[in-house]
């Protein structure tokens, strides 16, 4: 199958085309760009969630029984487990599939899980690029788990549109979230394993987290949600209060805002890598070889300064001798 066709079957919804799209993008193999250029006129109507924890907080078991409450709202779900441990489907991702085997005969219901390590370019590129073919191809809600612990999987949430906190009593998770700066994303906290003591005083230090960070003064108020997921209890509320974060999000001119400068951020990483590769060689000529301890002695700011003048002026030259070849093919032209 070719790209094009590859292309306009995941437009479609066609699962297995999906998959081997997703593959593409995920392995940055011969063809992701053309297969991205096709896809991204097409996204921007699924509803991204994050849904982020410490290890063992109930991440996996929450997203199973939410898939089955969007589910009874006739919503199309995409799921992406992304597993920090296991590059090749170790044995979190295993736990993972036995309890998603739940909507194994539903095609309104895709889940796939990635591996970090084995993702080229960035596990958080990767997984923007897999949400990108999970939502041109139609899904209406695709949800992200990760494990909050990196930079990484916090760059993931901040591109989800809600992102949810997923704590448990007792797990001693709060602090670490603070500090991560999850505390700060989060659009929703749910407490699960709620049928386990200590609830109240989770509620309460939340609280009181909430209230030195000053969520809610401007506008969304996180609501804090308990949940059983093992016993799927809960789940309404948490699809309720994902839809009216949603809707605010919407009607406060606040999705398009974040979408314009995730886009904004991503053009700039572009160019950056670009411009980072086309400098280095510079770079470490102009501070001069490592065994004359030079480079100890310029100041760095100069350095940069001399280097971009002579980028410039390249810059310069490149445009100048291009239009020379432009006049030279149209004179050609002329003949
Ligand atoms: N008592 C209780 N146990 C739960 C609840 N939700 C999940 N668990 C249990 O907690 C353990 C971890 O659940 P997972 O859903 O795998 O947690 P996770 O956050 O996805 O874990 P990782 O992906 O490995 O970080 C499992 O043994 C679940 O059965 C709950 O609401 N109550
Ligand atoms: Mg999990």
């Amino acid at each position: 199958m070719g790209l094009e066709q590859l292309a306009e079957r995941v437009l479609s919804g066609d699962q297995r085309a999906i998959a081997k799209g997703i593959s593409i993008v995920e392995d940055r193999k011969e063809g992701h760009r053309l297969l991205l250029s096709r896809v991204f006129p097409h996204v921007g109507n699924a509803h991204i969630i994050g849904i982020t924890g410490s290890p063992g907080a109930g991440k996996s078991s929450l997203v199973n029984g939410l898939v089955k409450e969007w589910r009874s709202r006739n919503k199309t779900v995409a799921v992406i487990a992304v597993d920090p441990t296991s590059p090749f489907s170790g044995g979190a991702l295993l736990g993972d599939r036995v309890r998603m085997r739940d909507h194994d005969d539903d095609e309104g219901v895709f889940i796939r899980s990635m591996g970090t390590r084995g993702s080229l370019g960035g596990l958080s590129e990767a997984c923007q690029d897999v949400v990108r073919i999970m939502d041109a191809s139609g899904f209406d809600v695709v949800m992200v788990e990760t494990v909050g612990v990196g930079q990484a999987e916090l760059d993931i949430m901040k591109t989800a549109d809600t992102v949810t906190l997923v704590l448990y009593p007792s797990g001693g998770d709060l602090i670490q979230a603070f500090k991560a700066g999850i505390m700060e994303i989060a659009d929703l906290f749910v407490i699960n394993k709620a049928d386990l003591p200590g609830v109240d005083q989770l509620k309460g230090e939340l609280q009181d987290l909430l209230h030195i960070t000053e969520r809610g003064k401007k506008g969304w108020e996180p609501p804090i949600l308990e949940t059983v997921s093992t016993l799927k209890r809960g789940m309404e509320q948490v699809v309720e209060e994902s839809l009216a974060h949603h809707k605010y999000l919407a009607s406060s001119g606040k999705k398009a805002e974040r979408r314009f400068s995730q886009r904004k951020q991503e053009v700039m990483r572009r160019l950056q890598e670009r411009f980072a590769a086309d400098v280095l060689g510079l770079v470490e000529q102009e501070l001069g070889p490592l065994e004359s301890g030079s480079s100890e002695e310029r100041d760095p700011y100069e350095v940069a300064h001399i280097i971009y003048k002579y980028w410039k002026q390249e810059t310069k030259e490149l445009e100048v001798s291009e239009q020379v070849d432009g006049d030279v093919q149209q004179g050609g032209d002329e003949e």
